[in-house]
């Protein structure tokens, strides 16, 4: 028997269910005739016909019951509503940036900053694209150069701090165009595309120190800050005795303002954010954010949802959410893994992200793999994920060809405080069960391909 001080203890979700929603079943004819409908695009099924939906963490979260109590005291003024200040209260509390400008989601305050900052002809460097990110700096007349390690774009490559700047490469970008046609750098944190891995707070010191020696801007997309503090507290040398707190602020202290998207650490359904330190800058977006999103003190968002953001932002930095939120996605990660499927490695912290390149070996990209496996899991179970290959890296606006990303992904997104263990458990084994018939998959055609962003609505067919 195990000693006491050997025995195995687990963790828990630190907190309990006050409400529920039913999830309907659906039989595999159903499904079938479902994604046929949906163009074989996960993005066009209906919510209705999805058994455990893993499309993504954005708005999908469970607010807490503090956060549904704030709701109640939305003040919906036109201008001025409390709920702006306690929203700006907290981003300066938590984040430590100077100004806000509140809009409706990210993308939002990714155009209002690419339109003010980026001159047509500039470049911005980033540790790896975004797909609204990367189409906002190329609508402003920019261009994304990816400046982050090779190992972010090796599902293999086990490096800790996948979400790292190339300096060397950096450098090289900075040499090339000159500070002068780089408006900022543009840092993210929990890197999305890469797999939810993170930058170090080494790194990002020694991008903040060359950016000073140059004169440029920092700009850092926060969506996913708290997890990626979470991952710097468990691996960063020196920083175990941290908070979360205080790493989020350390993050945000070596960066001069943020876009985010409130819909992922924040914990609500809708909102987002601009947050600068420079007041000409913020000048610029205050002047901007009236035309596209709103008055500066609501940029979109109702009163009731600035209070949610606030409450939920102060939720974030908890260490008992994150190390649960994250040690879900783990869990389900493990478990994949252990049925000898490939994933990205380490395992992010925000979904569990199937190679599928390694997973369908017999398909050229040409016939989409990630998109064939996507809707292979949704015809086997009803889990519903999202390409993150060759769809969403549409194409290179200069050649107009497909770009051919290195990673071809799905990813299992986890929506955090939503599901139980038991639906992990369930999400790995039709995974395990696809993968035990992968042989017989045959890929996807597009028949409709939408001029922006074609990963939304695009459609397909199967490959004769
Ligand atoms: C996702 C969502 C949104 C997002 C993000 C990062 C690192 C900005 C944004 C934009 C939603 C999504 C968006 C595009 C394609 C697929 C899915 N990510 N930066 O599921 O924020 O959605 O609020 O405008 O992850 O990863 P918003």
């Amino acid at each position: 028997m195990a000693s006491e001080a050997t025995r195995h203890r687990s963790w828990a979700e630190p907190y309990k269910i006050k409400m529920v929603e039913h999830l309907k079943m659906t039989t595999r004819a159903e499904r079938d005739a479902a994604i046929r409908e949906a163009g074989y695009n996960t993005f066009l099924l209906k919510s209705e016909d999805v058994y455990i939906d893993l499309l993504t963490d954005s708005g999908t979260s469970a607010m807490s019951d503090r956060q549904w109590a704030g709701m109640m005291l939305g003040d919906e003024a036109y201008a001025g509503s409390r709920n702006f200040y306690h929203l700006e209260e907290a981003v300066r509390e938590i984040y430590g940036y100077k100004h806000l400008v509140p809009t409706h989601q990210g993308r939002s305050a990714e155009h209002i900053l690419s339109q003010i900052a980026i001159k047509p002809g500039d470049v911005v460097p980033g540790n790896m694209y975004f797909t609204t990110t990367r189409l906002h700096q190329e609508l402003a007349g920019g261009r994304f150069v990816d400046v982050i390690i090779d190992e972010a774009h090796d599902s293999a490559s086990e490096h800790p701090f996948k979400g790292d700047v190339d300096l060397a490469k950096l450098e090289r970008v900075i040499a090339e165009y000159g500070a002068d046609h780089i408006p900022y750098v543009c840092i993210a944190t929990a890197v999305n595309m890469a797999g939810g891995q993170p930058i170090s707070l080494a790194n990002l010191r020694a991008v903040r120190a060359l950016c000073d020696k140059h004169g440029i801007r920092v700009i850092h997309d926060a969506t996913r800050v708290a997890e990626n503090a979470y991952f710097i507290k468990e691996r960063e040398p020196g920083c175990a005795d941290m908070t979360i707190a205080a790493i989020v602020r350390a993050i945000c202290d070596l960066t001069d303002g943020c876009t985010m998207s409130a819909k992922k650490d924040a914990l609500v359904n809708i909102g987002g954010f601009l947050a600068l330190n420079d007041d000409d800058l913020f000048d610029a977006a205050r002047n901007m954010v009236v035309v596209y999103e709103g008055l500066h003190t609501y940029g979109g968002m109702a009163g009731r949802d600035m209070e949610a953001v606030a409450i939920g932002l102060h939720e974030s930095v908890d260490y008992e959410h994150i190390k649960a939120r994250v040690g879900q996605v783990a869990y389900l990660g493990r478990k994949i893994h252990e049925f000898g499927v490939p994933i990205v490695v380490p395992i992010g912290s925000h979904g569990v992200f199937l190679d599928a390149e390694a997973f369908l070996p017999h398909l050229d990209q040409d016939v989409y793999p990630a998109q064939t496996l996507a809707a292979e899991l949704y015809l086997d179970s009803g889990v519903r994920s999202m390409e993150r290959g060759t769809v969403s890296a549409g194409r290179d606006p200069e050649t107009g060809q497909d770009r051919r990303p290195k990673l071809e992904l799905v990813r299992l997104t986890v929506p955090r405080r939503v599901y139980t263990q038991a639906h992990m458990d369930v999400v790995a084994e039709s995974v395990a069960e696809v993968f035990d018939h992968r042989d017989a998959i045959k890929g996807l055609r597009m028949v409709y391909e939408p001029a922006q962003l074609r990963f939304f609505q695009a459609r397909f067919e199967p490959v004769a």
